[in-house]
């Protein structure tokens, strides 16, 4: 990390108010940027991000959207840069083997959980709020699609604060996956993994916190102990906000199974999945995502001010 300490002002602008923040030791929060950019539909892609940096600041916590905007790697985005996420078509979806390419390039990037885990640790922050985090795909036994989120997750010091991951991922062979790269998975008031739009997955959890004070004193306790890598935090969406199981489950099906049919593959297979889901569902699904994006950044906030 020492080089680029050297090189950070060659490459990032980290917000004068994140900055101020890193230095005098204030909680920070890092926030993603693909959610924006290719996860929602605007406006309400705005609003929520929007609301989740509101929801930090009246938490005490200075939040730190990520992305790459002009080559830039930004940490901290001013209001005209966040609605230049929300509105461009011209941002690529920057996962790992993207980021240097868009840096290099004078392009754009939406950063995805794994390149806002790069980012956040390269400015020194120790936590990000997402919505839902990537994972491995349903048939990935034939198609190998398993998300860079899990592998950026299990090398970097970080806590990630999600609603579980959404079904259009096969959930079991992704706690599988984070076992043999020994992330902890920690479940906020539940006992299950939950599954993004509905509280329960079936898939059962080892560890259940009811305090976010008594997260953070876990997840600090793997890093003093040098066990490198991060934490997975399972935060279960509200009840009432939560989806029909039934409902959600069959737009799901439909959608792999649309994805199959058309070949889709690569990065575009989760927005498409994604879309698709909304689609099917009308608003519905649209409101609960907000819903539980907005909740996971209460929680990061917390867990941030106890870290
Ligand atoms: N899951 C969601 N909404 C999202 C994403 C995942 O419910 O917007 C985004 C996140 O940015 C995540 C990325 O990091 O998709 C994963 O993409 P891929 O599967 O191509 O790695
Ligand atoms: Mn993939």
């Amino acid at each position: 990390m020492k080089s680029f300490e050297i090189l950070k002002d060659k490459y990032m602008d980290i917000h004068p108010e994140v900055k101020e923040a890193l230095d005098s030791g204030k909680p920070v929060v890092a926030l993603e940027s693909t959610i924006i950019s290719h996860g929602m539909p605007y406006p309400k892609n705005l609003e929520t991000a929007k609301a989740c940096e509101e929801i930090l600041r009246e938490t005490g916590v200075v939040p730190a959207t990520t992305a790459i905007i002009n080559g830039r790697i930004k940490v901290g985005l001013t209001a005209e840069e966040l609605e230049f996420m929300a509105t461009s078509k011209d941002v690529i979806k920057s996962s790992r083997r993207d980021y240097a390419h868009v840096v290099a390039n004078g392009l754009n990037g939406a950063t995805t959980v794994a390149t806002s885990i790069i980012t956040a640790r390269l400015a020194g922050i120790p936590i990000l709020v997402t919505g839902g985090i990537g994972g491995v795909h349903r048939g990935a036994q034939e198609t190998f699609d398993i998300s860079r989120d899990l592998q950026e997750l299990a090398g970097t010091d970080i806590a990630v604060v999600c609603a579980g991951c959404k079904s259009i991922l096969d959930i079991g062979l992704t706690l599988e996956y984070l076992e043999t790269f020994g992330v902890p998975v920690l479940g906020y008031k539940t006992d299950e993994m939950p599954a993004f739009f509905t509280q329960k997955s079936g898939h059962k959890l080892d560890y259940r916190y009811d305090s976010p004070e008594e997260m953070a004193k876990s997840i600090r306790t793997k890093w003093e102990l040098g066990l490198e890598g991060g934490v997975l935090v399972a935060n279960p969406i509200p009840k009432e906000d939560a989806m029909d199981e039934e409902v959600i489950e069959k737009a799901i099906a439909e959608a792999v199974e649309d994805a199959k049919k058309q070949g889709i593959h690569g990065k575009e297979s989760t927005p498409f999945l994604l879309s698709r889901v909304l689609e099917a569902t009308g608003g519905d699904s649209l409101e609960s995502n907000i819903a539980l994006v907005l909740n996971n950044t209460r929680l990061g906030a917390e867990i941030a001010k106890s870290l």
